[in-house]
């Protein structure tokens, strides 16, 4: 598995409605299921995801999109 590589790309995603560890396992997947994405740790507690990816391959919107559509909401970026 590559990682950190100097084309990657790190940000933290603030999410909104995470309110336990299944949550939280339901957006690490979500996250991690795209192909570009490196690595995904989700804080539960400061509603926040790191996630490291590929601009190359995959771009903020699809990681937006991925969290959307795992039924939470991404509230910055
Ligand atoms: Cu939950």
């Amino acid at each position: 598995m590559a990682c950190c590589g100097s084309n990657s790309r790190q940000v933290t995603l603030k999410i909104q409605g995470m309110t336990c560890s299944h949550c939280q396992m339901t957006v690490q997947k979500a996250l991690q299921g795209l192909a570009g994405v490196e690595r995904v740790e989700v804080n539960l507690e400061a509603k926040e995801a790191v996630v490291t990816y590929k601009p190359d391959r995959v771009g903020l919107q699809d990681l937006k999109e991925a969290v959307t559509r795992a039924g939470y909401e991404v509230v910055a970026p």
